[in-house]
């Protein structure tokens, strides 16, 4: 078989085009495809619900590759062994509830199952924006190729409708830091504001991403270390079964929502 460069060029692009056209109507955008929001595209759409990631970065896994201080391995207790016994990612008991996976595996896995379940992942796309209706309802997100921050090119953005948001940006949580600045919204936390992360307590910062897991603002949900820096609880270093639990839950509160907005 003879091979055609020009086929290969047009294969490329007709099949990204009709992807990121059918991303342009959705149930759930989630910013961010660390663990957290690439678990909970894996979770939404093994529900049937429609969902696209989209991550600034040329690779998806945030963190979750670094592991601790470069060491690619991480750490997940007993209940995020559940998940990645789950996800047939091969983990080792290190000492009584306390399990090490290698971080590659980990979220490898994830953004395949993620795909294969139905999730569109975009990289090298970043979210700079939201897009409101009805005053300051969320209707989705507003896109730009992460190359032209970078080179600053002012290059006008395009924007995708959803039903609901997840932000899973990571310490940055960069999603409710616009909502409270260009809104001038407040957030469900203490202060109406993102709140900061609080210093290393691992036990705690595992425990109260899971509370902290929800619907911040109408359409709105926080998931992962994001969900810890907006309500103000303490990072955890590179324990990670309170990522994978949060992402699951966000998935949970978004099926939710979006149950109620289909009943009413
Ligand atoms: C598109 C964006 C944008 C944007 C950021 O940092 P992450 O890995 O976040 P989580 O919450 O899934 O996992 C947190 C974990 O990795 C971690 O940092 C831990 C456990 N820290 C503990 C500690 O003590 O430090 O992933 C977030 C992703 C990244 O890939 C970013 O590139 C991406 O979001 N992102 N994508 N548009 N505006 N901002």
């Amino acid at each position: 078989m003879k091979i055609d460069d020009i086929t290969i060029s047009k294969a490329i692009t007709e099949s990204f085009m009709k992807d990121f056209v059918d991303a342009m109507e959705v149930d759930v955008a989630i910013a961010g495809a660390g663990p957290a929001g690439t678990i909970a595209a894996y979770y939404l759409a093994k529900g049937g619900v429609k969902t696209a990631v989209f991550e600034r970065n040329l690779r998806v896994g945030g963190g979750m590759p670094g592991g601790g201080m470069m060491f690619n391995r991480i750490v997940v207790q007993e209940e995020g062994k559940r998940i990645l016994d789950e996800f047939e990612v091969q983990t080792m008991e290190y000492q009584k509830g306390y399990y090490i996976a290698d971080s590659l595996e980990t979220i490898s896995t994830i953004c395949s199952k993620s795909i294969k379940a139905g999730a569109k992942i975009f990289n090298l796309i970043s979210v700079e924006d939201v897009m409101i209706r009805e005053g300051d309802k969320i209707a989705g997100l507003v896109l730009n190729w992460s190359a032209t921050s970078q080179a600053k090119l002012h290059v006008d953005p395009l924007a995708i409708r959803s039903k609901i948001v997840i932000d899973a940006t990571g310490h940055e949580s960069q999603i409710c830091h616009i909502v409270v600045k260009k809104l001038g919204a407040k957030l469900k936390t203490k202060t109406g504001e993102v709140m900061g992360e609080k210093p290393m307590w691992a036990e705690v910062g595992e425990k109260e991403i899971i509370e902290n897991t929800k619907e911040v603002y109408p359409g709105l949900i926080v998931a992962g270390m994001a969900a810890n820096a907006v309500f103000g609880s303490p990072r955890m270093g590179a324990i990670f079964g309170g990522m994978l639990l949060s992402g699951k839950r966000a998935a949970e509160v978004a099926a939710q929502i979006l149950q109620k907005v289909a009943v009413s």
